[in-house]
């Protein structure tokens, strides 16, 4: 960071120590990865510099050129990635993806079913506390309690009873499959929009390890730093005959200028997504956490229905005598970083969680593979065991450490 360190020294140090502290801790947060080099280089970029409100070809400002070259690039590798009609990429983020197709598409007052957020669901899917939810009216479809897996059957009962205008799917911390078929089908039948959000599996499916919305779905939500590994950001995919009105309500309905360096990472990191090397990435990803699903089993926790097909596992406390925030604690005090998490079907808040979410994403960018899962798995197992126990934790960390070590973020 040389030109920072000259010109800032303190924004500098600030930097370095966070970078020292991804260095030196594990993220299991499932939402959490690291994007590459030129990820960042396009990031940080001169594009910050340039106004470009409008879309390519149709600019409020002059000399936008580059500006829609760079756009057009983003739009077409992103569209090819996902097999998708229509992208806008100017989202500055996965809320502001959802707000726009709400905006776009819905009459206030309009309602929305999506899934609980306690089973799963986001926020932005309605929630009273986030815009969607002031604007529409919400109702909720939830996991089944005895499976904890999505019944497609009920949602369609859902469906019929609720009459929304819009069927969302997706969320933060379903681990299984989800069947983007079965929801386009009942809301084709129903006659009711439907939106995918794929902000946590859209690596996944990029990478082949998930089927995809796309050509079912008609609408498509995403972020594109999670398990997509770009930059932090957001991006809606869609049928052509909904292009005008999505873009339209992006710019200028929600958003002013588009972050044109971030458009340009988001180029970046779609070119990144073709490659065979992160087609095999994201099938380490899935192949991790269904080890450390396995292993954390062996060692007597339960991860929610059982295991996983994706990236991230929930694993149901109950049995082990700790909530979610303790578990959250112990762990970060020794180094590994994952969030509480509500036990699905339960009820549970954020506050009274249950469960512990576990994702994989990060450390197999780390190049960690099955071997260190289990060995991830033994340290996790014996701090949930002795959250409390100073000597303990500072072993699991000074293992952790060494792991973090053997691993650095940046090769
Ligand atoms: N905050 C993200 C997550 O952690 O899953 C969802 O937006």
């Amino acid at each position: 960071m040389p030109p920072i360190t000259a010109h800032d020294p303190e924004v500098a140090a600030l930097i370095a120590r966070e970078t020292a502290r991804q260095n030196a801790a594990l993220t299991l947060v499932a939402s959490e990865n690291y994007a590459s080099h030129a990820v960042l280089a396009a990031a940080g970029s001169a594009l910050t510099n340039k106004y470009a409100d409008g879309y390519p070809g149709a600019r409020d400002y002059p000399g936008c050129e580059v500006c829609d070259d760079i756009e057009t690039l983003a739009r077409e590798r992103l569209c090819r990635l996902f097999g998708a009609g229509h992208a806008n990429v100017q989202p500055y983020s996965g809320s502001v993806a959802n707000l726009a197709v709400y905006c776009a598409l819905l009459n206030p007052g309009d309602r929305i079913l999506s899934m609980k957020v306690e089973d799963g669901g986001h926020h932005t899917h309605g929630s009273p506390e986030h815009l969607s939810g002031r604007l529409y009216r919400a109702a909720r479809y939830g996991v089944d309690p005895a499976t904890g897996l999505l019944d497609y059957a009920e949602i369609a009962a859902a469906v019929r009873r609720e009459q929304p205008a819009l069927l969302i799917c997706g969320g933060s911390f379903y681990p299984r499959t989800i069947d983007f078929g079965a929801f386009a089908e009942i809301a084709d039948e129903a006659g009711t929009l439907c939106l995918a959000d794929i902000a946590h599996l859209a690596g996944l499916i990029a990478g082949g390890q998930h089927p995809s919305p796309a050509g079912a779905v008609p609408l498509i939500t995403t972020t594109t730093h999670k398990t997509l590994r770009g930059p932090r950001g957001g991006a809606i995919l869609c049928d052509a005959e909904y292009a005008e009105e999505i873009d339209a309500a992006v710019y200028p309905c929600l958003q002013g200028g588009p972050l044109m360096h971030i458009i340009a990472a988001k180029a970046v990191c779609c070119a990144e997504a073709m490659t065979p090397a992160f087609k095999d990435y994201s099938r380490r990803v899935v192949a991790n956490a269904k080890v450390l699903a396995t292993a954390l089993a062996a060692e007597g926790f339960s991860p929610f229905t059982g295991g996983t097909d994706t990236h991230l596992l929930v694993l149901d406390l109950a049995g082990a005598g700790i909530r979610g925030c303790d578990a959250e604690g112990a762990l970060s005090r020794a180094g590994i970083a994952a969030d509480r998490c509500p036990v699905p079907g339960r009820g549970e808040g954020y506050d009274t969680a249950g469960g512990i979410r576990l994702g994989t994403p990060a450390a197999t960018t780390r190049g960690m593979g099955e071997e260190e899962m289990k060995a991830l798995a033994s340290l996790i197992a014996g701090i949930l065991r002795n959250p409390h126990h100073p000597g303990r934790i500072g072993e699991a960390r000074r293992e952790v450490a060494q792991l973090a070590r053997t691993f650095p973020v940046s090769p």
